[in-house]
């Protein structure tokens, strides 16, 4: 073998010890954010940790009666990609529509929806709103963009194309998230409980109660239609549950503080707030109030 092959096998052994090195740790990384969720994010929402065994006890049909049941999964997840964020948006909803992707923002006399060019981290088009509304959840309906206010009463439909508003409708207490899908329109206010409204009238049609194993989880933000299930961020955390949309319990927990804490320079109030799915890729878009980044992520099951 001339020097020119011993090198190439060096060089070869070298990446390979590289490759399963990034391996070991992206492992490491992975389970290290997943021991965190198991921990931080039913407390997030008021639970008592998990007592010891407890998953082992409603795992073990003999053992464990229904009443433990159904002890929700933990996440971990994988960064596919970062992408840089305005730090001047204060992010209340994000929306992708057709490949395109849609941002509200709150805050008085600084909310707008916004059209943006992810790769570059550019505004595309954007409509401010009034003083008076403060920006919240984002979704798409019937090919229109749907956006809440917090404490207006009022949602307002947009034309995608040109950010034109079309139509609103009204609705009672306060607007936090929004998600569009099962031909449902799903809206949180900050409480434990979940509206259906009708996608026709937008009446109330039905009302769910959100539990992990009983307790009421309270604080439910953005939303999100994902794989059948609702994805609803828990404010104040980077916590996201997993909901059956059927029974309101929770099916699964991902903790994303480790992203939150990643970045330096954050408030107490940039904690993650927005959260878009994308069903071809099964990729989820992340990003938080003020974050400087947005990440592309993918959810591995742990248990
Ligand atoms: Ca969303």
């Amino acid at each position: 073998m001339d020097s020119i092959g011993s090198f190439c096998l060096f060089s070869n052994k070298i990446w390979c010890c590289l490759v399963l090195l990034c391996g070991f740790f992206e492992k490491a990384t992975a389970a290290t954010e997943t021991a965190a969720a198991y921990a931080a994010c039913p407390q997030a929402s008021g639970m008592q940790p998990e007592v010891k065994g407890e998953r082992a006890l409603a795992s073990n049909d003999k053992l464990g009666g229904p009443e433990l049941k159904p002890i929700p999964q933990y996440y971990g997840y994988r960064v596919i990609a970062r992408y840089p964020h305005d730090v001047g948006a204060f992010t209340e909803g994000l929306t992708f529509y057709n490949g395109r992707l849609f941002e509200s923002t709150g805050q008085w006399g600084q909310s707008s929806l916004r059209e943006l060019d992810l790769q570059q981290g550019r505004i595309k088009q954007q409509v401010k709103l009034s003083r008076y509304d403060f920006g919240e959840g984002l979704t798409v309906l019937n090919n229109y963009l749907v956006q809440l206010t917090w404490k207006s009463g009022e949602a307002f439909i947009y034309q995608p194309d040109t950010l034109k508003q079309v139509s609103q409708f009204g609705y009672e207490g306060e607007g936090w998230g929004v998600a569009a899908g099962n031909g449902q329109l799903v809206v949180s206010n900050g409480s434990a409980q979940l509206q259906f409204f009708d996608t026709e009238n937008f009446n109330v049609v039905r009302r769910l109660t959100v539990t992990d194993r009983k307790h009421e989880i309270a604080g439910l933000n953005e939303l999100e239609f994902a794989e059948g299930a609702i994805f609803a961020n828990v404010w104040p955390s980077n916590c996201i549950a997993e909901i059956d949309p059927a029974t309101g319990q929770v099916l699964g927990w991902l903790d994303l503080a480790g992203l939150a804490h990643s970045q330096k320079g954050l408030s107490e109030m940039s904690v993650l707030n927005g959260m878009a799915y994308n069903a071809e890729t099964k990729h989820w878009l992340v990003t938080g109030k003020n974050w400087p980044y947005f990440y592309e992520i993918t959810l591995q099951r742990t248990y």
